[in-house]
C-alpha cells in the first residue's frame, strides 16, 4: 500500500485522530477522485483491523473500540462527498438493508449504504439489531430489488439466517436479491443462510448490486 494511505491505517490503529483526518484532507484536496475515496475508505477499514487485533490482544478495550467508531466516522464524514462522480439522479435500484438481529456494527454498512447511494440507488436504512419482521414489514411497503443484511459478529451469520427465513415465510423471498456483507460473512455462510451474494468489501458489494440492475 502506498505509504500515504499507510498513514492512515497506522494513524486510526493507534487512536491519533488529528493525524488521521489531516492525512485523510490532505489526500483528498490532492486528488478529489471517487477512486481516492475508495482508497481512503479500504484505508480505513485496515486500520479498524488493528484496532480489532489490539482488542484481541487484550491492549485495547470496549472504550477504544467506541473512541475509534467516533475516529472513523469524522473521518469518514469527510470522505463521503468524494465517494461517486455517477449521477445519483437516475435511480438504479431500491434496497433495503439492515444490521442483523442481535449486533450493533454499523460502520460498515454506513459505508456500503453511502456508496450505494451514490452509485445510484435508494436506500432504506432499518438502523441496527434489525428484528426479522422489521425487514418483512420494510419489504412489502417498499418493494426494493435488493435486501443487504450487515452483521460483524459471529452470531450474526445465524440471524442473518433467521431473516432470510422470515422472507421466506412471508412469502417475499423470490421477489429479492439478498447480499450479505460484514467482516466474518464466507461463501459457506452465504450458501448455509440461503443469500444470493456476500461481500467482505463495499465496493464489490455494490459492483454485484449493480449487475443485478442490469446497470
Ligand atoms: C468498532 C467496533 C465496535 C463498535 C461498533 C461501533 C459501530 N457504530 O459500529 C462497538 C464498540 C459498539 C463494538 C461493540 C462490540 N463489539 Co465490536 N468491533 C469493532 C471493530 C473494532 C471494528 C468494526 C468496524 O467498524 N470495522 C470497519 C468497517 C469499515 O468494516 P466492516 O464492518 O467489515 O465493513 C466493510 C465490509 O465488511 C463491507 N460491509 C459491511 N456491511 C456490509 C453489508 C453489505 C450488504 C455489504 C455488501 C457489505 C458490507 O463494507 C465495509 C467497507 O468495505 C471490530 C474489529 C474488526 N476488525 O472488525 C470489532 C468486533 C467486530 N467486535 C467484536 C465484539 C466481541 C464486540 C462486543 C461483543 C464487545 C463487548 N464485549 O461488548 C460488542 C458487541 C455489541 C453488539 N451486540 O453488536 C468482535 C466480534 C467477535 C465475533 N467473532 O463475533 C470484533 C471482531 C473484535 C474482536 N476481534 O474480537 N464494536
Amino acid at each position: 500500500m502506498n505509504e500515504k494511505y499507510q498513514v492512515i491505517v497506522d494513524a486510526l490503529g493507534e487512536l491519533e485522530e488529528d493525524k488521521f483526518l489531516d492525512a485523510i484532507k490532505e489526500l483528498l484536496e490532492a486528488d478529489p477522485s471517487a477512486e481516492n475515496a475508495e482508497q481512503i475508505v479500504n484505508a480505513c477499514a485496515l486500520g479498524m483491523e488493528k484496532v480489532g487485533e489490539y482488542f484481541e490482544q487484550n491492549e485495547y478495550f470496549v472504550g477504544e473500540l467506541i473512541y475509534a467508531a467516533d475516529i472513523l466516522q469524522n473521518g469518514f464524514d469527510l470522505v463521503n462527498p468524494y465517494l461517486s462522480e455517477e449521477d445519483a439522479s437516475k435511480k438504479l435500484g431500491t434496497m433495503v438493508i439492515g444490521t442483523a438481529p442481535g449486533d450493533l456494527h454499523d460502520i460498515g454498512k454506513n459505508i456500503f449504504k453511502s456508496m450505494m447511494e451514490a452509485a445510484g440507488f435508494v436506500v432504506h436504512d432499518l438502523g441496527v439489531d434489525v428484528k426479522p419482521e422489521a425487514f418483512v414489514e420494510k419489504v412489502k411497503e417498499v418493494k426494493p430489488n435488493i435486501v443487504g443484511i450487515s452483521g460483524l459478529l459471529t452470531l450474526s451469520l445465524d440471524t442473518m439466517g433467521d431473516v432470510i427465513n422470515s422472507l421466506k415465510e412471508a412469502g417475499l423471498r423470490d421477489d429479492v436479491k439478498v447480499i450479505i456483507g460484514g467482516n466474518p460473512v464466507t461463501e459457506a455462510a452465504m450458501k448455509r443462510v440461503g443469500a444470493d451474494a456476500y461481500s467482505t468489501n463495499a465496493s464489490t458489494g455494490v459492483k454485484q448490486c449493480k449487475e443485478w440492475v442490469g446497470a
